[in-house]
């Protein structure tokens, strides 16, 4: 391969194996795909109907107009806000799930679930207008479970999303209602995009932008709901320290990778790993069972558990080429169907759990939240026949792992910040932003995409705000990156952070008994959860009497390439958030919608895409945009 494809040590040390077995990996078929088609990658091909498939000429030479009229700029916004659908829904299908489970333990059915945070629940039903007093917990978790449903089937359009309003500023829920784009409904929010850009409708590139950020709305929403409930029924996350990157296989154990999403499965797979340990043990494996993460839901239960990580979205599979790895259980979304062609090179079991995710190769073991504990005990025993079979000459762990520290959650940082200040937890923060030993916030999401180096990205932006003093936070597959490349330490606070980031996350660290700072990087959960930042954010512009599109706050999502991703990006501008990206979005055939989004979007909302693929360019236009709005605050 004649091209540099990520910085991770164990991926550089597995792909010469999978190349000496003739195993394709994502690299192999991204190459396979060079060139990959101009006019998608500029977002000019349309495909909606069976006229086409239609494509303008971004030269100006050939067709400017599909067979039905529409031209580049209704193209792509159309193509745009069709994926941003796409991840609302993904996003909310999840939540939806959460809620009915919380139904469903409010009603005294899915035993295998219980209310582990109440007073979380408390809270939440608090914050959704529910009166507690006099209610047992079961029925407050349903009363709190039937209004978030609510924001799933709600008719009356001027009712908006109850998630979406009690978690924001007052201001910018006014702004966003007023612009027309505030959701009534989850559901209804994707169905409307999906029948606004049906052929022959909204051909506006404004008003279907619009649309998208509605949409995007409704993602924000149900991200929100998907987070808080599943604190009420895992528990809230506090900081542990665990390890990532593949040096967590174990050879004497038997391996089951968590994939996917929802923590609904991979929380009861850790617990039915712990009731039948023995079983492992009697099978051969002198450590048990060994339950490693990937991707979000990896992040899950690295987050409530101190499960290790073995990796994050682009070497997904990685583990299986490990010779070691017995099972792969996944649920819902970034699961590459290429699993189960490798599977079939090694003795891996890949199971699917999801009636919406099965895969060709793949056993399937239907997850329901009724009968989770005896679905759990089955793939455990799937894993086992799958052990029996390993080949120990086939065994090649990378001996790679790093310490990290994980488990901020927003009330994991306000304990945290407690100890400095019990009475008034935030003003510590503010004070040092206001200071200038905090320079700014930036908080790195999303994925990894093979159109960049994987993790390269994300290390050398985070290293050079880290110098300049941005405190620096992290969801999902970015979280995923900073875990494996040692940035979730202390050491990587000690060596990377400006003296003033240093003085600060020493103190906190400090006063929580740490003996040193906190970590570089604080591990806010996976892509859901970052609505865990927002709600810190929220709270801190509450405190200064601002907007959220004041703060000097900048997210960053350099390596992003999903529908899901799409959503996030565009719910943090809607926000009020310079939101970066390091890939280029397919929009680019459009000069109207690339300039909405990259700046009219400015005086709308606050918040626009600000895209650069070059790290350390970006990194300067991230700093250039805290200095900006520092100025802005007098500070
Ligand atoms: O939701 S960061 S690659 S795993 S989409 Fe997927 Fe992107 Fe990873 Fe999680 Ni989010």
């Amino acid at each position: 391969m004649n091209f540099k494809f990520s910085i991770d040590r164990a991926v550089q040390q597995l792909l010469p194996v999978a190349e000496k077995n003739n195993i394709q990996t994502v690299w192999d078929r991204f190459k396979a795909q060079q060139p990959q088609c101009g006019f998608g990658k500029l977002g000019v091909c349309c495909r909606i109907c069976w006229k086409g498939p239609c494509r303008v000429d971004p030269f100006g030479n050939g067709p400017q107009r599909g067979v039905c009229g529409a031209d580049a700029h209704t193209i792509v916004a159309r193509n745009l806000i069709r994926g941003i659908a796409a991840g609302a829904a993904s996003h909310s299908d999840h939540g939806r799930h959460i809620a009915m489970a919380l139904f469903e333990v409010g009603e005294g059915h899915a035993s295998a679930y219980k209310i582990k945070d109440e007073a979380k629940l408390q809270q939440v039903a608090k914050r959704l207008g529910i009166k507690t007093d006099g209610k047992n917990l079961q029925q407050i978790a349903k009363e709190v479970a039937t209004v978030s449903l609510d924001d799933f089937s709600r008719q009356n359009a001027k009712v908006p999303c109850q998630w979406a309003v009690s978690t924001m500023t007052k201001e910018r829920a006014e702004k966003l209602s007023n612009l027309g784009v505030m959701p009534h409904n989850i559901d209804a929010a994707v169905a409307e995009i999906m029948s606004r850009t049906h052929v022959g409708c909204d051909a506006d590139p404004v008003n279907i932008l619009l649309g998208g950020l509605k949409g995007a709305l409704a993602d924000y929403t149900g991200m929100y709901l998907s987070t808080e409930l599943s604190d009420v029924l895992f528990g809230t996350p506090q900081p542990s320290v665990t390890s990532a990157n593949l040096g967590v296989i174990k050879e004497n154990a038997i391996n089951i990778a968590v994939h996917g999403h929802n923590p609904l499965l991979s929380e009861i797979v850790c617990d039915a790993a712990l009731l039948l340990n023995d079983a492992a043990k009697k099978a051969g494996a002198a450590e048990g069972f060994n339950i490693v993460g990937i991707c979000c839901t990896g992040t899950e239960v690295m987050m409530r558990h101190g499960v290790p990580l073995a990796t994050n979205y682009l070497s997904q599979e990685m583990p299986i080429l490990t010779g070691a790895l017995d099972a792969m259980v996944v649920d819902v979304q970034c699961i590459m169907p290429s699993l189960g062609v490798i599977k079939e090179c090694f003795h891996t079991e890949l199971i699917t759990t999801m009636p919406t995710t099965k895969i060709p190769g793949a056993t399937h073991v239907e997850f329901t939240e009724e009968k989770a504990m005896d679905a759990a005990k089955q793939i455990l025993e799937l894993a086992i026949e799958a052990y029996q079979r390993r080949d120990p000459k086939r065994i090649n762990i990378p001996q790679y792992k790093e310490t990290a520290v994980v488990g901020f959650s927003a009330e994991a940082i306000i304990g945290a910040l407690s100890k400095l200040n019990p009475e008034d937890p935030l003003k510590p923060l503010l004070d040092n932003i206001v200071n200038g030993n905090i320079q700014g916030i930036a908080l790195f999401a999303g994925c990894n995409s093979t159109n960049v180096v994987q993790d390269q990205n994300f290390i050398e932006i985070a290293k050079r705000l880290a110098a300049n003093n941005v405190l620096l936070l992290a969801t999902g597959c970015g979280a995923g990156a900073f875990s494996k490349h040692g940035l979730m330490t202390q050491e990587a606070t000690l060596k990377y952070a400006g003296e003033g980031l240093k003085a600060v996350l020493t103190a906190i660290g400090e006063a929580n008994g740490l003996n040193g700072p906190l970590p570089l990087v604080l591990h806010m959960g996976s892509c859901v959860d970052n609505t865990r930042a927002i709600s810190v954010a929220v709270a801190v512009a509450q405190k200064l009497g601002v907007d959220l599109n004041k703060l000097p706050l900048v997210v960053s999502a350099p390596e992003t390439m999903s529908e899901k991703a799409m959503a996030i990006g565009t719910c943090a501008v809607s926000l009020g958030l310079t939101t970066h990206l390091g890939t280029i979005p397919q929009v680019t055939g459009s000069k109207v919608v690339t300039e909405i989004l990259t700046d009219k979007l400015k005086d709308l909302v606050g918040g626009y895409f600000l895209v650069e693929t070059d790290p350390e360019k970006a990194a300067e236009k991230l700093l250039s945009v805290i200095e900006e709005k520092r100025k802005g605050l007098n500070i």
